[in-house]
């Protein structure tokens, strides 16, 4: 196999009448393949359908500046310090040898795509080279913190990156400092409070204001071109939605004014970011997107996205019940176990916090479930238990046991137990580069389906980031698509659509005909 790697950005150029490179733009003819299914009792009638459509890719990648709301915990100083790591091609030595930075575990700077075959057999680029893409070594970060401590500091607060590291990065990681933030004591636990020595004052309409200015702010003395808000800040209390508070994008902004109790911190920063035109992406649990707030991002055509990163043990639940189902396999019991000791984990320790991501990690297989009317009946699930213990002296080293217990044939049970143990920043962190990248470029991306006049954008929800998220948010009315290799195929697929190439089929004809 040719294998391309990062050092050199493979260049891909698609030779083909559909696609049309011109200086600001790709544009590419795509014949958009679907079913329509009619079903009368046990009879189905399948309808090929093809929707001839034009996709429309801006060329000219802009400077991104990312703000982190939680800046200064594990995962806000670990992708920080990761990024400027990477930037800078620094190195250091553990005792197994010398390490040397990279991106492990991101989907657009690690894996690859198969363009085809060519002479010398299968060409797979980096996905970051399909398309012109934002490079995360150019992005520049900022972000807000309830705690004042400078991210050097934090670095060390975090204990995830090896001591030789920090020695080399800390001279430029301790210039950054925090901005004030929001800080409501009742969405997040109680023991949170000693943290909190950086937050802002005055009403909830002044603080949400200042979170505006500090977002133009930004913008203007960074020199970047485009801003992107990803909340990474401690898990919520979910919100109660009330009508007449959070139910509508009129009543919300109005709550706001008037200080309402039920509107929670990451809800004001995912308004202010909307209001300012920037992209904002929940990596969290809670339900930030109250209804009101997704009226809103609809109604100024800005990107929303979340919710909470799926990193380790959800990422792997969305691979093994894919196969298992997809095998004919029924699971029974899903029981997923965690301990670890960091903040994160000192959080979730109290009940309303680990509730929140209690309910993002068990949904995580209905899809696959309900995919499969032949092992499940209507309304049937397995059963599917989440425990998170907060164990203080293993700190970002996370412990995750799971135990999947299956019927196979016959009645027979198979049980299948998994042990999995590592740095939690360490798996957020390229999650976090993936969504803002992915993100960024889906703001150029346009669509003009056949007999339409204008371009589209995609839904201001962009379900695009499911495979990044546990709980992923979907245009109302969309299915939610968890199963793993489903979401990753999407992505790749929607990439390939902007240049024009079929959707990977795997199926290879050519070396299965004699
Ligand atoms: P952490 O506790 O180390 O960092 C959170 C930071 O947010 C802290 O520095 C805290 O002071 C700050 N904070 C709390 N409320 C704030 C507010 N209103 N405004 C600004 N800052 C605020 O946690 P960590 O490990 O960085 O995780 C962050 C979030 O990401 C958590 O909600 C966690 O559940 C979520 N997450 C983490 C994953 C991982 O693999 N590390 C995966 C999935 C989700
Ligand atoms: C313990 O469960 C802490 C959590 O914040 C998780 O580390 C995080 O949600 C990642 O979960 P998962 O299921 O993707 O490993």
């Amino acid at each position: 196999d040719i294998f391309l790697t990062t050092a050199m950005p493979a260049n891909v150029q698609i030779n083909s009448p559909n696609v049309k490179y011109t200086d600001t733009h790709i544009v590419s003819q795509y014949p958009y393949e679907t079913t329509s299914v009619h079903r009368d009792g046990n009879k189905i009638t399948v309808t090929p359908r093809t929707t001839e459509m034009t996709f429309r890719t801006e060329r000219n990648v802009p400077k991104l500046g990312v703000m982190l709301v939680g800046w200064g915990g594990n995962n806000g100083t670990t992708v920080t310090a990761a990024v400027l790591a990477n930037k800078l091609g620094l190195t250091w030595t553990t005792k197994t040898g010398v390490k040397k930075a990279n991106y492990f575990g991101s989907l657009l700077q690690a894996s690859t795509a198969c363009l085809g075959s060519g002479p010398e057999g299968e060409v797979n680029v980096p996905i970051c080279d399909l398309l012109p893409m934002v490079r995360p070594n150019d992005i520049v970060f900022d972000g807000w913190d309830i705690s004042s401590m400078d991210l050097g500091r934090a670095m060390e607060r975090a204990q995830v990156l090896e001591w030789s590291l920090q020695e080399q990065l800390r001279p430029q990681l301790s210039h950054m400092k925090p901005r004030p933030s929001i800080y409501i004591p009742e969405f997040i636990a109680a023991n949170q409070e000693s943290r909190a020595d950086n937050v802002l004052t005055g009403s909830m309409a002044e603080q949400m204001e200042q979170i505006r200015a500090d977002i133009r702010d930004f913008h203007q003395s960074s020199g970047v071109d485009k801003v992107i808000v990803l909340w990474t800040a401690n898990t919520e209390r979910f919100s109660d939605i009330i009508p007449g508070v959070n139910d509508k994008a009129k009543n919300l902004l109005a709550a706001i004014q008037d200080g309402a109790a039920e509107i929670s911190p990451s809800t004001l920063f995912a308004v202010a970011s909307i209001l300012e035109g920037c992209a904002f992406i929940n990596g969290s649990p809670q339900n930030t997107f109250v209804p009101g707030a997704v009226e809103l991002a609809v109604q100024h055509g800005v990107f929303i996205g979340g919710d909470d990163f799926k990193s380790g043990q959800t990422k792997i639940k969305s691979v093994l019940v894919d196969f298992l189902v997809s095998s004919g396999i029924k699971p029974t019991a899903i029981v997923s176990y965690n301990h670890l000791g960091n903040n994160d984990g000192k959080n979730l320790s109290a009940p309303q916090q680990f509730r929140s991501k209690e309910i993002s990690k068990s949904n995580v297989v209905d899809d696959m479930v309900k995919s499969n009317s032949i092992l499940y009946q209507p309304g049937e699930k397995p059963d599917h238990c989440v425990v998170i213990k907060y164990v203080p002296c293993l700190g970002d080293s996370k412990r995750a046991m799971d135990e999947y217990t299956s019927e196979i044939m016959m009645g027979g049970t198979n049980t299948i137990a998994l042990h999995n143990t590592c740095e939690d920043s360490l798996l957020a962190t390229p999650i976090i580069l993936d969504l803002v990248i992915l993100t960024e470029l889906c703001q150029r991306i346009a669509i003009r389906p056949q007999g339409e006049e204008d371009f589209q954008s995609f839904h201001s929800v962009l379900a695009l980031l499911s495979f990044l998220c546990k709980a992923p948010l979907v245009p109302p009315g969309a299915p939610v698509i968890n199963s793993f290799f489903r979401q990753r195929a999407c992505i790749e697929n929607v990439m390939r659509a902007c240049l024009g190439l079929p959707p990977q089929s795997h199926m290879l004809l050519e070396h299965k005909l004699q």
